[in-house]
C-alpha cells in the first residue's frame, strides 16, 4: 500500500486545529491530529515543507519505520514541532492500517484491558462557591473524578478559569496576541488549600479531586502545597513544578505522599525517563498528539507499566477529536491506564467538522468499534472555519518578572 498524498489542513472549528489525511493506492486513507496550541504554523510548515515531500510513495503500512525515518533521520530530534508533526503522520498511519484490517486501533494494539475509560472533568469557578457548585455538578453527572481549579482572590486572571466567557473554546479565540497575566505565588499558595478543605468538608471523599498546578513553583514551595494538601486526599496533583530538571520532583517526593501527575508538555520518552526510573511520579500525562504519537505512546506506557505509573493521557480542549480518539484507543489497551482528562466533546462547529468514536456515561468513555482511530474529517466543513493565530498568554509576577505560565 502506496503513500499517493499526504494534506495538511489548518482550521478553526470552534479553535484552531492541525488535521493530517494521508491518501494510498488502495483508495483508504487516514487521520492524525498535529495540532499544537499556539504555534499551528510551525508544525503545518515542517509537514508541508520537511515531511511530506519525503512520505509520497512509501509504503504506508511501515509505521515503525517511518517513525524512526522521521525521528532519526531528522538528525535534529525531539521538540514539540517535530514530535506533533510526527504524530500527525503516526495516527495516520494506524488509521489506516486498522481500516485496512477492518479492526479498531486498540486491537492492533493487542486488544482490551477494560471495558470503559475512566475519566475526569474539570471544576472552575470564579470564586470557591462557584467552583464547588461546578463540582456538584460534575458528581451529579457522574464524574467519580474531577479536577478544581478557581481564581485566586487578588489576582486578576487565574489559570483553568474562564473569567467572562462561556467556555474555553470562547477563551482561546480572544488571544490573537499573547494576554499578559499576574501571578504571585504567595496568593496561591495561601488559598489553594483552603479550597480543597471547603470541597472534602461539603462533599467528602468519595469522589477523587486532582488539582493543575501548571508549573509555577519551586520544588520547595511544591513540596509545602503538597503536604499541605495530604489531608485532602488527591488523586494527583499535576504539573507541581517544570520538568526540565526531572530531578527537581525527588525534592517533592522526600516531603510529601500526594501523588504527583506530570507529562502534558512531554514531547519523547527521554522528557520521562528519569521521572519513571526514579519513581519520582505517579501518573504520566503525555498526549500522543505532542509525544509522537501512539507509536510513542505505547512505549512510554510500557516503561511506566515497570515502574508502577499510570498513563493518564492530557485531553485539553486544544486537542483535536482525532487525538482523543488516539487516546481512547491507547487507554482501552494499556494494562497501566490511569485515568483520561475529558474535558467534552466541544462546540457545535467541531462536531460538524469531526465525528468520533466515543461516548460519555456516568464518568467513563465507552469507544465503538470502528476500524482505525473512529473518526470522519469534514474537509467542506472544516473550510468553513479558517484559522485564527491565537497564543496561549503569559504570565508575569506583579513586579513585571516574566514567569511560568
Ligand atoms: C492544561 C491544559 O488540561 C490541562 O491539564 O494544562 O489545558 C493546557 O493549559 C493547554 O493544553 C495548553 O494549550
Ligand atoms: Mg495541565
Amino acid at each position: 500500500m502506496k503513500i499517493t498524498a499526504i494534506k495538511v489542513f489548518v482550521n478553526s472549528p470552534d479553535r484552531n486545529f492541525v488535521t493530517v489525511k494521508i491518501e494510498t493506492d488502495e483508495g483508504i486513507y487516514g487521520l492524525g491530529d498535529a495540532t499544537l496550541n499556539g504555534r499551528e504554523l510551525a508544525v503545518v510548515a515542517y509537514l508541508e515543507n520537511h515531511i511530506v515531500p519525503c512520505l509520497i510513495g512509501k509504503d504506508a503500512s511501515q509505521i515503525e519505520d517511518t517513525w524512526q525515518y522521521l525521528y532519526k533521520g531528522a538528525y535534529w530530534r525531539r521538540g514539540p514541532i517535530t514530535m506533533t508533526a510526527i504524530a500527525g503522520i503516526d495516527m495516520a498511519l494506524w488509521d489506516i492500517k486498522g481500516k485496512a484490517a477492518g479492526l479498531p486501533v486498540y486491537q492492533l494494539l493487542g486488544g482490551k484491558s477494560r471495558s470503559k475509560i475512566k475519566v475526569y472533568g474539570h471544576a472552575n469557578g470564579n470564586n470557591v462557591e462557584e467552583t464547588l457548585d461546578n463540582l456538584g455538578r460534575l458528581i451529579s453527572e457522574g464524574y467519580q473524578t474531577i479536577r478544581l481549579q478557581c481564581a485566586i482572590p487578588g489576582l486578576q486572571d487565574s489559570y483553568g478559569t474562564l473569567a467572562d466567557k462561556k467556555d474555553y473554546y470562547a477563551l482561546q479565540s480572544s488571544r490573537s496576541l499573547p494576554p499578559e497575566q499576574v501571578w504571585d505565588t504567595k496568593k496561591y499558595l495561601n488559598f489553594i488549600p483552603s479550597l480543597f478543605q471547603k470541597a472534602r468538608d461539603k462533599y467528602g471523599y468519595d469522589m477523587d479531586l486532582t488539582h493543575d498546578v501548571h508549573s509555577r513553583l519551586t520544588p520547595i514551595e511544591a513540596a509545602r502545597l503538597a503536604k499541605e494538601l495530604e489531608p485532602y486526599k488527591l488523586l494527583f496533583l499535576e504539573d507541581a513544578i517544570p520538568a526540565e530538571n526531572q530531578d527537581d520532583f525527588l525534592q517533592i517526593r522526600k516531603h510529601s505522599t500526594t501523588p504527583l501527575a506530570v507529562g502534558e508538555v512531554f514531547n519523547t520518552i527521554w522528557d520521562c525517563k528519569d521521572l519513571i526510573t526514579s519513581q519520582s511520579i505517579d501518573y504520566l500525562r503525555s498526549a500522543a498528539t505532542h509525544s509522537g504519537g501512539i507509536t510513542s505512546m505505547r512505549r512510554q506506557a510500557d516503561l511506566a507499566a515497570l515502574y508502577k505509573v499510570k498513563t493518564a493521557p492530557h485531553g485539553p480542549p486544544d486537542i483535536s477529536p482525532i487525538g482523543h480518539a488516539a487516546h481512547a484507543h491507547l487507554n482501552i489497551w494499556c494494562p497501566n491506564f490511569g485515568i483520561q482528562e475529558f474535558v467534552g466533546f466541544g462546540g457545535d462547529q467541531m462536531q460538524k467538522v469531526f465525528s468520533h468514536p466515543l461516548s460519555y456515561e456516568a464518568g467513563y468513555l465507552h469507544l465503538s468499534d470502528l476500524p482505525g482511530l473512529g473518526v470522519a474529517f469534514n474537509e467542506d466543513e472544516a473550510s468553513k472555519y479558517p484559522y485564527m493565530r491565537s497564543y496561549l498568554p503569559v504570565s508575569r509576577l506583579e513586579d513585571g518578572t516574566l514567569w511560568d505560565w
